[in-house]
């Protein structure tokens, strides 16, 4: 016996739920009324109308198969038009103070600080072990190869020690100017020296647990496209466009440098094929055209783009929008996503240089090392003033909270991928060949490669198109 499309209907209409036709043409197909009866009845209180949408978790259906899950996209953080366009503030002191106050309270669940200024007051705390939270005014390394940090809560300043030959010295060796730690140590007999036993990051939670998606979805994450550089691998790229359609993916996020812009460093004009500013987006533009548009593309500016360069960076303006599809989400640098309910923060990583630069041992052929320093500080750009500019708003938007399931990172065009207490870090690479200035500083890019991420399980896979 076929099931009729009124008895279907008339099923749904008993459980006061409207239907879409091709959920009533996709069930005559299949022809089973026990899987009738297990959509009527998986389908969500509250549920009005049964679209395609919800027949995917209900009942397995393969990628490629007519009943694609419908993409799930919400932008969380960094929407276009949270930050003025430009510099609005120019007073650091909010933008410190919102930095430490909220990341010691991260640090409050494992450390119980005292306050500075009580703590080398009073003689009560002399030789007595004890906490303190603060944030590194100033970092240096002792003759003797400890690590000497100014640390400073907004009662006072002490002086913190962390001995070379302390078991798990390699944490205090990458101790940076202004990241917030705790310390649990002892005070010196005078009180004028905290020797620490202990430095404590905000850190991811060991309990993290990342949320997966319940229904199928893939997401594919790159940046540094560099339009308009003769630099530019139009063919690894034409590759990639071919496999996207087939890969199955319901998103596309893309990390910064999405044109090679104009006037970013002496004599640019030499490596540029597009010296116009707009065609540079024009030609992005093409590009994304040329993405299927059941694909959610979402476009985060980079430092080689046409915004304010401090951080966080605006969304790409409206003038520059042009001939976009409408499947293009434009948001801010950093930005936090929600795909399908998995959480991703998209930052293009102009940070990773300084850290690069600060931390020993440190290389730009791993940047997923970066992304895990980032992590454990719990804040995507920790030294400020250096290489990467930050605009001291009133709120501190490069801290990260909440942990999210994926760390989406760019700009060294070096690609890495890292799993940190259940974050996945990517960094996926670059579309851009080695320019004359990553050969002279020894930069060897890893262009050509996509990552992507199935949503149900996390797990990446890296494609190779160079
Ligand atoms: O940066 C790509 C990579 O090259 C990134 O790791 C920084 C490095 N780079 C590029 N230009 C410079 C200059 N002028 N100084 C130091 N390091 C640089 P991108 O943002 O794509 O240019
Ligand atoms: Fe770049
Ligand atoms: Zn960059």
């Amino acid at each position: 016996m076929m099931l009729a499309d009124g008895e279907i209907v008339r099923r749904f209409l008993e459980a006061k739920l409207q239907v879409h036709p091709d959920v009533v043409s996709y069930l005559r197909e299949k022809n089973d009324p026990h899987l009738l009866e297990r959509v009527v009845s998986g389908i969500p209180h509250g549920t009005l109308v049964v679209s395609p949408a919800h027949l995917p978790e209900l009942s397995p259906v393969k990628d490629g198969e007519r009943f694609l899950p419908e993409p799930d996209l919400e932008v969380i953080a960094g929407r276009a038009g949270d930050s003025p366009e430009k510099n609005r503030f120019e007073d650091f002191f909010p933008y410190f103070r919102d930095r430490y106050t909220r990341l010691a309270e991260i640090l409050r669940s494992r450390v119980n600080p005292v306050p500075i200024e009580a703590l080398v007051r009073s003689t009560r705390y002399r030789q007595e072990e004890c906490m303190v939270t603060g944030m590194v005014t100033g970092v240096r390394t002792t003759a003797n190869g400890h690590r000497l940090v100014d640390l400073e809560d907004p009662t006072g300043q002490v002086p913190v020690l962390f001995n070379k030959g302390r078991e798990g010295f390699t944490d205090a060796e990458r101790i940076l100017p202004d990241e917030v730690i705790g310390a649990r140590g002892r005070l010196s007999q005078d009180g004028r020296l905290l020797f620490a036993e202990q430095l404590v990051r905000p850190d991811v939670p060991l309990t993290h647990a990342p949320f997966t998606s319940p229904r199928p979805g893939k997401a594919v994450l790159i940046s540094d496209i560099h339009a308009g550089s003769s630099t530019f691998l139009a063919d690894a790229w034409e590759r990639f466009a071919e496999w996207l359609p087939s890969s199955g993916a319901a998103y596309l996020l893309v990390c910064g440098d999405l044109v090679d812009g104009i006037g970013i460093y002496p004599n640019q004009e030499e490596e540029l094929v597009i010296r116009d500013i707009y065609e540079q987006y024009q030609h992005l533009a093409e590009l994304m055209a040329a993405v299927p548009k059941e694909i959610e593309i979402v476009i985060s500016p980079g430092n080689h783009d046409v915004v304010r360069p401090s951080e966080p960076q605006v969304a790409i303006p409206e003038e520059f929008r042009k001939g976009f599809p409408p499947n293009c989400t434009f948001v801010e640098n950093p930005a936090t996503l929600s795909l399908q309910g998995v959480r991703v923060v998209m930052y293009h990583g102009r940070s990773i240089d300084d850290m690069i630069g600060l931390i020993p041992r440190a290389s730009y052929s791993r940047p997923e090392e970066m992304m895990v320093e980032m992590l454990e500080r719990r804040h995507l750009a920790p030294v400020y003033g250096r290489r990467t500019p930050v605009s001291p708003e009133p709120k501190d938007r490069l801290i990260i909270d909440p942990v999210p399931e994926i760390l989406h990172t760019g700009h060294v065009h070096t690609s890495g991928i890292t799993r940190y207490r259940g974050v996945l870090g990517v960094n996926a690479g670059c579309w851009q060949a080695q320019t004359k200035f990553q050969k002279q500083v020894n930069i060897t890019p890893t262009p050509g490669r996509a990552v992507i991420v199935d949503l149900q399980t996390l797990e990446p896979k890296v494609m190779d198109f160079a």
